[in-house]
């Protein structure tokens, strides 16, 4: 999916910390954790519906390299978001051999894998006994690792005028109008709307409707999914490519979306909407528009492509959406299980959770998309510093706006 850019992370839900390690960012980059990063890490923390895990956290990212006196020096970035929770898992998740002596229950060992985690499907997988063995790296804390290096892929995208909002549209049953305004909010100024929504709803009139349906799945000891939609606006047309599959932005943006975990869906543009339609009502018809420099001089009436076509940006708004299915720890409808002990059925295991996730998983999806653009931005402008790939990206301007309409003769 990556092809410029790479990143890895590191560490277990309760462990010391989460690492993640980025590399390929070019230098000269002004970067600081507190500007860049830490409030990224934060929007990610809130959201209605969210655990008690949350109030014990307060995420911030520690750089150990990358950076010198504020501009990023083009070496491997390597962050660590201290866990604080760690410190009431220090013997159920130390690295050292259990002590003989040790109570067996302060190992918080689980047995009773839950339907939809990926609990039993990693004991069978590696061998283990314990499901925490799996759970631990299965959570969706790891994603904090993402965000912080979504973190700084966005830092260099907003340097060039890119940059990437989202919001949610559906928890559960209840879903919300389309944003009649969404024009007005291209500019970079969609989170500011949506993050000041507890449930990060553009819809006004459907944020109470969305936050009693968490309190209702929340008191039934229930959990709910939902949909939302991550936007890219300042993009210039033609990144990725149409020439070979693992070029094309559509499977690039896809594949890093459902990587999120409890991701079981993702739409570009009018995604399956489309197949219901004929192609008369599905296509953007294309004018010409001189001051849509980006585009190269031409627009489109509509953005149902949701700014790809043939795998490569037009100049239009990116639309990703994705679906989240309903966390798979349920509180009180703890559904059948196998009692990995001794293979008696049993319900399914249960422990601290979140009831609903969904907006904290839109910043998680605006950070791989933002990974995905930067990746395909360095991919035809690269350099190893941003003055460097500031020429080529204004080269490609001037380009697009000198571009002629020449005729080539005919051989
Ligand atoms: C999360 C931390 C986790 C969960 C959640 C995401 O903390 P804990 O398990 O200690 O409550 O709140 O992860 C899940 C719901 C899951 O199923 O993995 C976080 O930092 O986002």
């Amino acid at each position: 999916m990556l092809r410029i850019l790479s990143f890895r992370t590191a560490g277990e839900s309760h462990g010391k910390g989460l690492t993640a390690l980025l590399e390929g960012i070019p230098a000269g980059l002004s970067l600081i954790m507190e500007r860049d990063v830490d409030p990224e890490l934060a929007r990610r923390q809130q959201g209605y519906g969210r655990g008690r895990r949350m109030q014990i956290e307060s995420d911030r990212a520690d750089l150990l390299s990358g950076v010198r006196l504020g501009e990023t020096l083009g070496s491997p970035l390597s962050m660590i978001i201290w866990n604080r929770d760690w410190e009431n898992w220090t013997t159920a998740m130390s690295h050292l051999p259990p002590d003989p002596d040790v109570n067996p229950g302060s190992l918080r060992a689980m047995y009773l894998p839950r339907p939809g985690h990926a609990d039993l499907v990693g004991v069978l997988k590696y061998d283990r006994h314990d499901t925490r063995d799996i759970l631990e790296r299965a959570s969706a804390r790891e994603t904090a690792a993402r965000v912080a290096c979504g973190a700084v892929a966005r830092t260099l995208l907003a340097e060039f005028g890119i940059h990437v909002g989202s919001y949610v549209r559906r928890i559960g049953h209840v879903e919300a109008a389309d944003p009649d305004d969404l024009a007005d909010l291209l500019d970079g100024g969609m989170n500011e709307r949506s993050d000041a929504s507890q449930v990060r709803t553009l819809d006004p009139e459907a944020e109470p409707a969305m936050v009693e349906a968490i309190d209702a799945a929340k008191a039934a000891g229930d959990t709910l999914g939902g949909t939302f939609e991550v936007v890219v606006t300042g993009l210039p047309v033609g990144l990725g490519s149409h020439v070979a599959w693992d070029r094309k932005l559509d499977g690039r943006l896809a594949g890093a979306v459902m990587s999120i975990q409890a991701i079981k869906g993702v739409e570009i543009g009018m995604g399956f909407e489309s197949a219901a339609r004929p192609g008369s009502r599905v296509h953007d018809p294309i004018v010409r528009d001189d001051d849509l420099v980006r585009s190269g001089g031409f627009g489109r009436t509509g953005n149902g492509a949701g700014g790809l076509e043939g795998g490569v940006t037009t100049g239009a708004p990116l639309v990703v959406r994705g679906a989240m299915k309903p966390i798979s720890t349920l509180m009180k409808h703890r559904l059948p299980s196998v009692d990995l002990r001794d293979g008696s059925a049993a319900a399914a295991a249960t422990e601290r959770s979140d009831t609903c996730a969904v907006p904290a998983a839109a910043v998680v999806a605006e950070a791989m998309v933002a990974l995905v653009m930067a990746d395909a931005f360095l991919e035809k402008f690269g350099g190893d510093s941003v003055a460097e790939i500031r020429r080529n990206f204004e080269a490609w301007l001037a380009y697009l706006t000198e571009r002629s309409w020449g005729e080539r003769p005919i051989p």
